[in-house]
């Protein structure tokens, strides 16, 4: 079970997936992405799961693609780099439109797809000494993985370009301040810090999160008009739902709410 490329395990409403081949920084490999999409799947569907971590485990959160396996070989065929691609858009598509909360813990350095994999969570906490490297450059490629779309909407084109054309890392503070992630912290706080983000949205309205990422979703194409008319259907939804009855009720009562998290 330790040698699973990605650790999975599952307790009190939270899955935890943790990038497993701490000697090579978690470069990412074939099986891995497979057994990570697996895991998102099942997770996604799952009704005990109701938050998603992703973690790395040792001293990075992932250096990228494993630039050992297999897919340049020196002297042999031409890649296409498409078809390792092929590997990681699903799991990139999967984490965004994943009907529940996914939050990465950055361990340490995230580089390359390991960023962009980051990236695509929705929120990021990194300890104070990881950094976030667009590692693509240094081999000639360009950021993947959703990285063009992300970085430019998260930082804004002039960082996004730095970033990208200088590869060069990017420390957990500055990452925040500049607003790539939602925190750094203290790397001795990062694993109570994640524990209780992730029992905060285990207790949440789930349903809740699933259409605030809707809405998220739209706003990235749509005109201030068409996301007035998404917020309306996705809000009428919300309303419908046991969570609102049970956050209003609890509100009015003070108390507590307790929220199941279901749709109806
Ligand atoms: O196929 C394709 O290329 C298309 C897909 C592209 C998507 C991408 O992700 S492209 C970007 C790929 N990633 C990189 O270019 C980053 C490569 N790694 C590094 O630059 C450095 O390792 C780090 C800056 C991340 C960390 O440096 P450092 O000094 O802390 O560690 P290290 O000594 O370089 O690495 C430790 C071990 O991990 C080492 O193995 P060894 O020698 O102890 O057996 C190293 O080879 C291994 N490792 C690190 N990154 C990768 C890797 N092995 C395979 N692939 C890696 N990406």
């Amino acid at each position: 079970m330790a040698n699973e490329p990605v650790l999975v395990s599952a307790a009190d409403g939270i899955t935890r997936l943790t990038l497993n081949r701490p000697d090579k920084l978690n470069a990412l490999t074939r099986s891995m992405m497979r057994d990570l999409q697996s895991a998102l799947e099942r997770a996604a569907v799952s009704p005990d799961c109701r938050v998603i971590v992703l973690t790395g485990a040792g001293r990075a959160f992932s250096a990228g693609q494993d630039l050992a396996d297999g897919v340049y070989v020196k002297g042999g065929p031409q890649p296409d780099l498409g078809l390792v691609l092929d590997q990681y858009n699903p799991v990139v598509r999967r984490i965004r439109t994943l009907p529940k909360p996914v939050i990465a813990a950055v361990n340490g350095i995230a580089a390359g797809a390991g960023t962009s994999l980051a990236l695509a969570c929705d929120l990021v906490f990194a300890a104070r000494s990881a950094s976030f490297m667009q590692a693509f450059a240094k081999i000639g490629l360009i950021p993947d993985c959703g990285s063009t779309w992300m970085l430019p909407r998260l930082v804004g084109e002039a960082r996004a370009r730095g970033l990208a054309m200088l590869a060069e890392p990017l420390s957990a503070e500055k990452a925040e301040a500049w607003g790539l992630i939602w925190k750094a912290v203290d790397d001795d706080k990062l694993a109570a810090e994640i524990d209780a983000a992730a029992s905060r949205f285990a207790a949440g309205p789930t349903y809740g999160f699933a259409l605030q990422k809707q809405a998220f979703a739209g706003s990235a194409h749509n005109t201030l008009d068409a996301q007035l008319d998404l917020e309306r259907a996705l809000q009428s939804k919300a309303g419908a739902s046991p969570d609102y009855e049970e956050g209003v009720g609890a509100f009015l009562a003070k108390r507590k709410p307790s929220f199941s998290g279901r749709e109806s």
